[in-house]
């Protein structure tokens, strides 16, 4: 399914006046839109290979129709996404679940569609119908040499794909840990891991970074061996300086205060990578911003503050990637509201006015600090995020006009009721 550049800016002619109304009044309440808008047109989000589909939960899952049957399809679907919010500019994926075969086609058919490879994922938490040894009891922990090496290999294997895709990083999230009290003992699980990394880390070209997801529960829900931003934290310094922690906002334990999590991680110049969702209640995997929008905006505050303290590239120097599942919604179209969210509190984050912040901070005036961080989150930034959008050739309203293309309508039509995409 392709969408001519004719019809976005038909749509765009449509939405039109309205968004001019509004952006006018932005600009004229904000300082250096100029230098705002160039920020959000630089920065991009990656789309997960295996969001593309419905997720569904152990108890069930209700397809849409229309999923993509192959990376490719996949890439197609990104490539509809960006054409629509011009920030979906690059795709993490999922191996084995996207093993490209012909790579250099895959990576002609990801540049035809503005897209490039962000970091590449390995899987040691399922076992794949042709493999010799089994995870169920962890990967880089287990007990048995083999199975840690089996997993060692694997990651490596990743990384080779990564190379001929032209990734340049590797994300290493591991279900490994334990259900009971005395199935493993922590100490050795550690030090197996961390040998396991180390193999991995040697296999990394210069160039790239590996970054170690954390997580506290689940499927293990006695212990998780990389279990929480700590652990994380000493992998990735006993590694070296390429390996760094991997935050995605679902895999804390619950309240944990995030953005000061972000704040030591970037201050230790230890934080990499970033996958966005929401949560209620543990690893839910919701679209963006739907359940705590000021959370999230308090971390993007710290993410701005902090990156800025370091002279860090916003768009180029963190990994920014989604990670969520779909269980009601048409993912393209909770991608969209996902992106939507993250760069609506991108552009709130960048409006904190970081003197008066500072002073305030420097006064103790609790009540000033507070409210120049709601003064940010509570202003409507939708019509700079539409103007950058605008800008570089999206459509005003992504989803309107994902919905008046009947994209889904369209993509079954191409593929079928019957579909299931790989992933989870
Ligand atoms: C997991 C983790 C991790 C992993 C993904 C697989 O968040 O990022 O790659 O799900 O679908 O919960
Ligand atoms: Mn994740
Ligand atoms: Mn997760």
């Amino acid at each position: 399914m392709q969408l001519e550049k004719y019809r976005i800016e038909e749509h765009n002619q449509s939405l039109l006046a309205a968004h001019q109304r509004a952006f006018a009044y932005i600009s004229g309440e904000t300082e250096g839109v100029d230098n705002i808008l160039e920020k959000l047109a630089a920065f991009q989000v990656a789309i997960p290979s295996w969001a593309l589909g419905t997720g569904g939960t152990r108890f069930g899952r209700f397809p849409a129709g229309g999923e993509p049957r192959n990376l490719e399809e996949k890439i197609e679907d990104i490539g509809l996404l960006h054409r629509l919010n011009q920030s979906s500019g690059a795709i993490s994926l999922h191996i084995p679940w996207d093993i490209p075969s012909n790579p250099s086609h895959i990576k002609a058919l990801a540049a035809q569609h503005g897209l490039r490879f962000d970091a590449m994922n390995s899987n040691t938490f399922q076992d794949q119908p042709d493999q010799a040894l089994s995870y169920k009891f962890g990967s880089l922990q287990n007990v048995d040499k083999s199975v840690r090496q089996q997993a060692i290999d694997h990651n490596i294997e990743v990384i080779r794909h990564g190379i001929e895709l032209g990734s340049d990083s590797l994300t290493v999230w591991l279900s490994d840990g334990s259900c009971f009290p005395g199935q493993l003992n922590f100490r050795k699980a550690f030090q197996h891991t961390l040998s396991g990394l180390q193999e991995i880390y040697a296999a990394l070209p210069d160039n790239w970074k590996m970054f170690v997801e954390y997580k506290a529960f689940e499927p293990n829900f006695y212990s998780t061996t990389v279990g929480d931003w700590g652990q994380s934290l000493l992998y990735a310094s006993k590694l070296g300086p390429k390996a760094y922690t991997l935050v995605d906002l679902g895999h804390h334990l619950p309240n944990a205060n995030i953005e000061q999590i972000v704040a030591l991680l970037l201050m230790e110049g230890k934080l990499g990578g970033f996958h966005f969702n929401d949560s209620k209640y543990g690893d839910d995997d919701l679209t963006v911003g739907s359940i705590k929008p000021y959370q999230l905006f308090l971390i993007f505050n710290e993410l701005v503050e902090g990156m800025d303290s370091r002279g860090m590239n916003h768009a180029t120097d963190l990994g920014w990637m989604i990670d969520a599942s779909h269980n009601v919604k048409d993912p393209l179209e909770d991608l969209l509201q996902s992106v939507e969210a993250i760069m609506i509190t991108y552009a709130q984050a960048l409006l904190v006015d970081r003197k008066k912040l500072t002073e305030a901070q420097l006064n103790s005036d609790v009540v000033t600090a507070q409210e120049v961080l709601q003064q940010a989150f509570r202003t409507d930034v939708r019509a700079l995020v539409a103007e950058a959008r605008l800008r570089a050739g999206g459509a005003l309203s992504p989803i309107g006009m994902y919905r008046a293309e009947k994209v889904r309508e369209n993509l079954i039509k191409e593929r079928g009721l019957k579909t299931v995409a790989t992933g989870l």
